[in-house]
């Protein structure tokens, strides 16, 4: 087989180096919002990242080659790619035997950036239990995926295409600790609040990066999922946006969408509904979140170098 990992030389650097990398995932840019916009956004969030002193990793697969870091150009071609496939983690070992490019998954970023010794990876909005979920058993393999995982998550919560409730109950049923970064309440990635209360709130990335380095000293398990607000001035009309949100989900419905194609269908409606609106705060939220993940990866990258000093003195 060829050779089926490709580490960019700086993300290689870095991670040598112990300094901060932040992961990225790509099915949003090959199944969540169009081409170019995609494009532009990943070397936005990539952008925002360096700013923050921290190397971006963005992963995807391009002719069953798992890239951990692309180029510009790499990017462009995968974004672009009609026909790249949607990776979760258990689809990666196909993909890559089959030669496929795909879009990877939160679920696929995990097992990638974890292999790879990346610590922290930034998203929008994460896969969850579907409406309709009791019926249908639609529950993102992402929850499952996070629980499992060494890395900590950060996202804006979840879109209310999902059921929300039930999304929180099914994160605390399979073992993932939800940190409200500066909030009480989980996000509705369009929406600041979606109501739903959290257990705890965080009001700095180095209290996650605490958490980070005691779950590693203990060994214990549990995913790390920190949810970061949408900026309050970039905030869709929660009328407006909920109210498109129903209007895509009846659609799926009447048209009998399903299974991994099921959010790429809503998130393309979503879009086509609020007339591409969705798509400015999409891109305010990522930027958020790459911000708060560069800070969280700095502080873990600070506190790893100070164990390991410890350890030679000791
Ligand atoms: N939710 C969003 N935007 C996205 C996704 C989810 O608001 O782009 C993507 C992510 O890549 C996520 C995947 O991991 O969809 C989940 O797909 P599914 O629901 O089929 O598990
Ligand atoms: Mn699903």
């Amino acid at each position: 087989m060829r050779d089926s990992w490709m580490v960019k030389d700086e993300v290689r650097d870095a991670l040598g180096a112990g300094r901060p990398v932040l992961a990225f995932e790509s099915t949003v840019l090959t199944h969540g919002l169009p081409y170019p916009t995609s494009r532009d956004l990943a070397l936005r969030v990539e952008s925002v990242a360096r700013n923050r002193g921290c190397v971006p990793a963005t992963i995807g697969i391009v002719d069953g080659v798992i890239h951990v870091g692309m180029t510009p150009e790499e990017i462009d071609q995968l974004a672009g790619n009609n026909s790249a496939c949607k990776a979760s983690g258990y689809d990666i070992a196909f993909v890559v035997a089959s030669g496929r490019s795909a879009g990877v998954t939160v679920s696929g970023t995990l097992a990638i950036a974890q292999r790879a010794g990346i610590h922290v990876f930034a998203t929008g909005g994460i896969g969850g239990v579907h409406r309709g979920a009791s019926e249908t058993f639609d529950i993102s393999h992402d929850l499952a995926s996070i629980a499992r995982s060494q890395v900590v998550t950060v996202c804006a919560g979840a879109k209310a295409i999902l059921d929300l409730p039930k999304t929180v109950e099914y994160l605390e049923t399979v073992g993932v600790c939800v940190l409200g970064y500066k909030t009480d309440t989980l996000p509705a990635f369009y929406t600041a609040d979606s109501g739903i209360p959290l257990a705890y709130r965080v009001e700095s990335a180095d209290e996650v990066g605490d958490a980070f380095m005691a779950r590693r000293k203990l060994g214990f398990g549990g995913g790390l999922l920190v949810a970061a607000p949408i900026p309050a001035e970039k905030e869709l009309p929660p009328d407006e946006i909920n109210q498109a949100i129903e209007d895509a989900v009846e659609l799926a419905e009447e048209q009998g969408v399903r299974g991994k194609a099921l959010t790429p269908y809503l998130l393309a409606q979503l879009a086509e509904i609020t007339g591409g609106r969705s798509v400015e705060a999409n891109l305010a939220l990522l930027e958020n979140n790459a911000r708060v993940g560069a800070e969280i990866a700095g502080s873990i990258s600070r506190k790893l170098a100070a164990e390991a000093r410890r350890g030679e003195l000791g």
